[in-house]
């Protein structure tokens, strides 16, 4: 077993300069250094980051030797301008803003990306001097988008994981980052990619086909011969550590005593870091309407506003902080009475278990970010709520809200509906209350920050495995060579071939991939081989392969089936099949046609076949599963199977199929060496016909049940070559 190497922008600690050169370390108490604190502390385990301050040449020395490494962390030395560029920059200045939907903040400059880009290679060498074969990579949110792409280069075959903390947008808005590519190629150099909900992850599937023009299935995207993953997995707190803190004395003592100094009321309680992402405006806004609609509750309920100061380098951030100075001034300034101040603010962090003693305080959380990848504050809220009384107010737009759907929900832009939802927060009756916290506490315990760790790392283990398994399949030299040799003993051989995307490429339209010249000279001298049979096996019409192949001594077998063509002998019909089913499919697809525009109908002999490869992407997807539901019954009633291939789907007679018709040839001869290569699933039935001891070749990474696979038919080309 390998060790398991953490890598985020930040280490887990702070580090403070004290007097004469001495460094203190505070542990971080964030909810990422809990979750991990498991793994990285073990064994020989590590956690890369950056440290949080500069030092000078002798204090870098020392915090490595010293201190680091007795905590199982490892520095990466950031220079203040490369936080300025490659931090403030283009990780809070473009992708932040980019991925929270706030565009009019992004900034596109190339000084910034290149800044990205060098900090992510500097992350990438550290990783190195460490990382061996058969370790565990776990890289850590958009700052570190490009690094699983730079490790992948050096070490090709090692297990490396991806979480994206905050959303992904939509491919509509990714698509205006200038770097839009080199983002996915880099965050594509993993195995595993995560991300906080389905709707994030369906935004990157999205954007992977239309920019990166890879598709999926069920989240599983091949680049080049690997195959990664793609899932949800949301985040969760550590649950006891929430309830326990609650119900420890210092913090029942903290709560009387805010209590006692707040005089007898009602407490609404908004936390989160300075961000414009998190709504704070609107949130004031939505307070004061509330006011104003229901001045009963004026003198009886107050605010309890606390912002960690966050990122106040930046100017966005500063204007926004101004922005809710102001609010919160104008608000207390209006409603404030001699013994009543509507919004206590506090611009500042609070020590645990004064935030504990906030959380049993508050009576309602109004949690409404505009854009949040999941949000801890919410649940940290609801595991602190020991007597399940408390009213949880939570953004639609928030990640934890598609496991909190006992909150009251809410659009962050609606405030009317922000102000009614905290009246019926404060008159919700106790058993009702219960009845909701009960439901999300059982949640939130039970995918707890463990549990995620362990669901990621486990699921990484598997996809690690699963290539392995597909590996061992892979035609390398060696099993080439073994073909070479029983082919050479054989005195009778059969070579069955599929023809598209088995000996050429995929072409846009089915008529341009006619054989190149190369092709049929290779076809040519395969077949001149003393005592070779070659076979093309394709679902093309019998006229096409032959106009293309009927000058050569080659053999046809067209329309997966149906028509055959042996050596010195005419086209021949398999048997003569009832064909009525025809003009009933044919208007169908025609009415899918009509309104798919890009796609258009082949018609065989035994066969419609509906194109849609020049459909947009996901449309053309989303029609051939309708095409597919449309027909299931009446595909059943008149015995015909729609077969899916590569952007196509074919709808012919069930009992025509590749495999029975490669029988006829195996029952001709006792062959001394059989091969089968195809690509799609039509090639399957192939597969599945052919002796135990033939040689099936799969080209594409796909499930299959050939024997060995090849990546392209370039390297199916390469063999036949051989085999000349
Ligand atoms: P953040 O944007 O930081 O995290 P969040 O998940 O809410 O947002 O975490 C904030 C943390 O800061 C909480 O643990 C909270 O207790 C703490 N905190 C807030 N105010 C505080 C105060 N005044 N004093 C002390 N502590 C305070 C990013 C993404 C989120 C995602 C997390 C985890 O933006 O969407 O949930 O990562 O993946």
């Amino acid at each position: 077993m390998g060790k398991t190497i953490i890598v985020s922008n930040r280490l887990p600690l702070r580090v403070e300069k004290g007097s004469k050169g001495k460094l203190n370390f505070i542990p971080s108490e964030g909810g990422l250094a809990t979750g991990l604190g498991s793994v990285y502390k073990g064994g020989g385990n590590v956690w890369v980051g950056w440290p949080g301050v500069y030092f000078n040449k002798e204090e870098k020395r020392r915090l490595t030797e010293e201190r680091l490494a007795e905590e199982n962390m490892k520095p990466v030395f950031l220079s203040k301008q490369q936080i300025e560029l490659y931090y403030e920059g283009f990780s809070n200045s473009t992708l932040w803003p980019n991925f929270h939907y706030f565009n009019q903040y992004a900034i596109y400059k190339r000084t910034l990306w290149e800044a990205f880009v060098e900090v992510n290679q500097k992350f990438c060498e550290v990783v190195l001097e460490m990382a061996k074969p058969g370790d565990k990579i776990w890289v850590h949110d958009y700052q570190l988008f490009l690094l699983p792409g730079m490790i992948r280069a050096k070490l090709p075959d090692i297990s490396i994981g991806f979480f994206l903390h905050i959303p992904f947008p939509s491919h509509e808005v990714f698509r205006l980052i200038p770097w839009r590519k080199e983002l996915l190629n880099g965050v594509l150099g993993a195995d595993l990619i995560g991300f906080h909900t389905y709707d994030d992850m369906r935004h990157f599937l999205s954007a992977v086909s239309r920019l990166a023009f890879l598709s999926n299935q069920n989240g599983r995207i091949n680049v080049g011969n690997r195959v990664l993953e793609v899932d949800a997995f949301p985040m969760g707190i550590d649950y006891n550590k929430y309830a326990e803190k609650a119900a420890s004395t210092e913090v029942i003592k903290n709560e009387v005593e805010y209590r006692t100094s707040l005089g007898d009321q009602k407490f609404v309680l908004s936390v989160d870091r300075l961000d414009y992402s998190k709504g704070i405006p609107n949130r004031l806004v939505s307070f004061e309407l509330f006011l104003q609609k229901y001045p009963e509750f004026r003198g009886k309920v107050s605010l309890i506003l606390l912002v960690v100061p966050s990122r106040d380098q930046v100017d966005t951030y500063r204007e926004l902080k101004e922005e809710i100075d102001l609010l919160v001034g104008r608000i207390n300034g209006q409603f404030s009475m001699m013994k009543w101040t509507p919004i206590h603010y506090f611009y500042r962090s609070l020590p645990f278990d004064k935030l504990s003693a906030m959380y049993r305080m508050a009576d309602v959380a109004l949690v409404t970010p505009m854009r949040d990848g999941m949000n801890l504050v919410c649940k940290e809220f609801v595991a602190s709520k020991l007597d399940k009384t408390g009213v949880l107010i939570l953004s639609e737009m928030a990640g934890a809200s598609k496991e909190l759907s006992d909150a009251i929900l809410i659009n962050p832009n609606n405030k009317h509906r922000m102000a009614d939802a905290l009246k019926e927060a404060l008159e919700m009756s106790v058993e009702q209350q219960q009845s909701h916290m009960e439901t999300m506490q059982a949640t939130i315990k039970r995918y707890n920050v463990h549990h995620w760790v362990d669901l990621f790392l486990g699921r990484l283990d598997q996809v690690k495995a699963a290539q392995k398994e597909m590996d061992t399949k892979n035609a390398d030299h060696q099993v080439l060579a073994a073909i070479e040799e029983v082919y050479n003993k054989a005195n009778s051989r059969i070579l069955f071939l599929d023809y598209d995307g088995t000996l050429v490429g995929f072409k846009s339209m089915p008529e341009l991939a006619a054989p190149d010249k190369k092709l049929k000279t290779l076809l040519e001298k395969l077949a001149a081989v003393k005592n070779n049979r070659v076979v093309i096996i394709s679902g093309r019409d019998h006229e096409t392969l032959e106009s293309w192949f009927g000058d050569l001594d080659i053999e046809l077998i067209a329309e997966h089936g149906v028509w055959m063509k042996r050596k010195d002998a005419e086209w021949k019909l398999l048997r003569q099949l009832n064909l009525d089913w025809k003009d009933k499919i044919r208007p169908i697809l025609e009415s899918y046609v009509d309104k798919t525009p890009g796609s258009f109908i082949e018609e065989k002999h035994y066969s419609i076949v509906w194109h849609y490869r020049k459909v947009e992407t996901g449309f053309g997807e989303l029609r051939a599963r309708e095409i597919m539901s449309h027909l299931k019954f009446f595909a059943e009633s008149e015995n015909l199977i729609v077969l899916e291939g590569n952007k196509v789907l074919e709808i012919k007679n069930s009992e025509v199929n590749k495999g029975k018709a490669a029988e006829l040839w195996l029952e001709d001869d006792e062959y001394g060496f059989v091969l089968a290569v195809g690509d799609d699933w039509t090639d399957e039935d192939t597969f599945k016909a052919m002796p135990r001891d033939s040689y099936t070749i799969k080209v594409g990474p796909e499930v299959s049940d050939a024997r060995y696979r090849v990546n392209s038919y370039k390297e199916v080309r390469k063999l036949l070559e051989k085999l000349t």
